[in-house]
């Protein structure tokens, strides 16, 4: 494992910081040793940062205070609107690395050579809630990377969820409005618990599929590191002969996959809001760079008509057993942004930013989606001149006769800038080619101009149902319970009513469960379809977390509760393994000042134990001395530490000291196979290998929130 790496990041930004104040002048670059002397924005020296000008000590402040001044009329001019969905995300720098030539499929030239590495910034996103909002909320996840390859920039705008909510761009504003805060209250934040959201869905059957991923435990990922992406759309890949293979992009995360609890998410929200951040950036500065594998699904024409759904319906998948997944390479995110608001915040990701050998499909939501991206983008970052922000620049070269706008910083050099025009040679301006530059595949089109929705699309619930039945049964509880949970706080009984009798054209056994869960007594009578659900779709695996275990314990986080006496042999035995395992460990103790263990040295912790929670863990041990034990029974936070990981069935190691905890929280008669002894080292390297199963998933049937 790398550990402690300085990112080169930093290094940048340093470099930065300095050239700027040597740009400032030579008379005053330092104010002793290499601390530069503040400047203002024109580079004028700084005599006193803490006093505005006044006229007497306590007199009036002046006008003519031009830092005061250029101080708070910068700081006033800070915020940018924030994203109008999407708005709270996280990015990372990385890059991505060919495996094989598919140069029979696609032009794109980084697709061309093995070993191929192209830079990449990627955001995660929640999309609901505004920027500050907490980063488990129950929501789609976005997954957008920008690819900046020779040929320019390449953007795949995705989602952690492979279908979408709505068929038709002209519904997105309706969606968005129904999901976030009501506009009259400004609540509830970062929730589609609520009446307007479920009042929407419940008249949009087209969302049924995308509501059962929604209610599923893919919504509250663990940590973006374990969760998959998918571009959602078919696109086309396009070879240099002109030919066209239908495809969907796919990410693959190295770790496996992994979710919360519903109940674990709540208590992360209040524990730490940014976990989901803190993870990526820890991961990333400790030198454990996360990785994807990009995978395609490939297909011509022939199949996209014999396919039983329509290949251009957002709401719709192609199940992996179908169309096979062919990994092409790896994204490996390995630097963390040295600015936030310089990277993550202003970076413009588009879908309509694609390259030769890509191409569009005509799904109707793509299309909408390729001119409000754009559209968004001059909104939020001021002007038309966005692609000049370093974040967004392409790093091949450029050349275009794009001109002035808020904020030029590129205008073109020299007298010509239009074409056609007479000059020759390098002043007469950059020329387009036939030969390298973009080309759209041609499509064939006819047909009338209609506002009308595709007859093949009409199926809403044949894959709702293929998504529900591939769940384990488990799974298929957490989709009830999430149902049941956000309809109990929808006010108006008439929404509930309507949005259950969905289910029945789903599964009757969700059904009944939901309509249970709500209290509703009257019989459910299902919604008309318009097109009868089928119930010959096999389930598919691969839409199981459960079914597709991570298989290794890498990436997660062990959280030991120590008190004064602990044993030292243990705990480094243990703390041995978990590294072994490339997990971490972290001590969670009375203080944050650490403890003195049994053989009197000093032990550091990481947190105190309110302030780290078992929630924040993967998995955890329990390794009090006794006289320590005896004091934490009198500590709530130690309770809470205790049950909250036996009810979120987590692994729990344990020394028979610990025992009065697990008596205090009344679970002692109810230790199971999930609860494992430390006896010596052979018992940490038991508890270890029970630990890649994440979850003791048995323990749920008789604990349940
Ligand atoms: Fe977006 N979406 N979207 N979306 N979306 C935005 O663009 C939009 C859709 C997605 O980290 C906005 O820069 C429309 C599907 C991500 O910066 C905006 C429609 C998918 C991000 C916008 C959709 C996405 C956005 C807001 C329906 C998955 C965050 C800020 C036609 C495939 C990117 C911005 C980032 C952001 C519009 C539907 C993913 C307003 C009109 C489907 C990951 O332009």
């Amino acid at each position: 494992m790398k550990k402690n790496r300085q990112s080169q990041g930093s290094k940048v930004a340093r470099k930065g910081s300095e050239s700027r104040s040597a740009q400032g002048g030579e008379l005053h670059q330092t104010a002793g040793g290499d601390v530069p002397v503040l400047t203002t924005e024109q580079g004028v020296p700084v005599s006193d940062d803490q006093n505005s000008l006044k006229i007497g000590v306590r007199g009036p402040v002046t006008l003519e205070d031009f830092h005061l001044r250029e101080k708070l009329f910068h700081f006033d001019h800070e915020r940018i609107p924030e994203r109008v969905v999407h708005a709270r995300g996280f990015g990372a720098h990385g890059f991505f690395e060919t495996y094989e030539s598919l140069a029979g499929i696609t032009a794109a030239d980084l697709f061309q050579r093995r070993g191929e590495k192209t830079p990449a910034f990627v955001r995660f996103s929640t999309v609901a809630g505004n920027k500050g909002s907490a980063d488990l909320a129950r929501d789609v996840r976005g997954f957008a990377v920008k690819l900046y390859t020779k040929q320019g920039n390449w953007d795949i705008v995705g989602n952690n969820i492979p279908v979408f909510f709505i068929q038709d761009s002209i519904k997105f504003p309706d969606l968005i409005h129904a999901a976030k805060a009501e506009p009259d209250r400004d609540f509830p934040q970062a929730q589609t618990a609520h009446d307007n959201f479920w009042d929407f869905i419940s008249l949009m059957p087209e969302s049924m599929h995308m509501i059962m991923w929604a209610m599923s435990d893919r919504a509250i990922p663990r940590s973006f590191r374990f969760m998959e992406g998918f571009g959602v759309h078919t696109y086309r890949l396009v070879n240099s002969s002109g030919k066209s293979t239908f495809v969907k992009f796919h990410w693959k995360p190295k770790l496996g996959l992994q979710s919360v609890l519903w109940n674990e998410a709540v208590k992360i929200n209040g524990a730490d809001p940014d976990f989901h951040r803190r993870d990526l950036w820890n991961a990333i500065q400790s030198g454990n760079f996360p990785e994807w594998e990009l995978g395609l699904q490939l297909f011509d024409d022939k199949f996209a008509e014999s396919f039983e759904f329509d290949v251009l319906d957002a709401t719709k998948l192609i199940p992996e057993e179908v169309v096979p997944i062919k990994r092409v390479g790896r994204l490996v995110l390995d630097r963390c942004v040295d600015n936030f608001f310089a990277e993550t915040e202003q970076v413009a990701f588009c879908t309509n930013n694609i390259i030769p050998g890509v191409d569009f499909s005509n799904d109707p939501l793509l299309q909408g989606r390729n001119f409000s991206y754009l559209d968004t983008q001059v909104k939020r970052l001021g002007g038309p001149n966005f692609a000049q922000i370093p974040i967004n620049a392409p790093k091949c070269p450029f050349h275009h006769l794009q001109q002035d706008g808020h904020m030029a910083m590129m205008n073109p050099k020299g007298r010509i800038n239009y074409e056609p025009n007479s000059t020759t040679g390098p002043e007469g301006g950059p020329r387009e080619s036939h030969e390298i530059g973009f080309r759209s595949f041609q499509a064939e089109e006819d047909g009338a101009k209609v506002r009308e929705r595709s007859q093949t699309f009409a199926d809403h619930y044949s894959q709702a149902r293929q998504f529900y039945i591939s769940q384990t049964s488990i799974e298929q509880g957490h989709i009830s319970d999430a149902l049941v949970f956000e309809l109990s706080k929808v006010e108006n009984p008439a929404i509930r009513s309507r949005l259950v009798s969905h289910l029945p054209n789903i599964d009757s056994g969700l059904a009944e469960r939901v309509a249970q869960g709500l209290g509703i007594q009257e019989k459910i009578k299902a919604a008309k379809a318009a097109v009868e659900p089928r119930t010959d779709l096999k389930p598919s695996k691969a839409l199981s977390i459960m079914l597709n275990p991570p298989d290794t314990f890498a990436g997660r986080k062990v959280g030991v509760l120590v008190t004064d006496g602990v044993s030292r042999s243990l705990l480094d035995a243990l703390r041995k393994e978990v590294e072994a395992q490339d997990a971490t460990l972290e001590i969670v103790a009375p203080t944050v000042g650490g403890v003195k263990a049994d053989d009197g040295s000093h032990i550091a912790a990481n947190q105190k134990i309110g302030g780290g929670p078992s929630v924040l863990y993967d998995a955890v041990a329990l390794l009090p001395s006794e006289q320590g034990a005896a004091l934490l029974t009198k500590n709530g936070a130690a309770a809470d530490f205790v049950s909250d990981a036996f009810g979120h069935l987590k692994f729990i190691a344990w020394v028979s000291d610990a025992m009065p905890l697990f008596n205090k929280v009344g679970i002692a008669q109810s230790l199971d196979a999930g609860c494992v002894e430390l006896k010596g080292p052979k018992s940490v390297k038991t508890f270890l290998s029970a630990c890649r199963d994440v979850r003791y998933w048995k323990r749920e049937e008789t604990v349940k929130f």
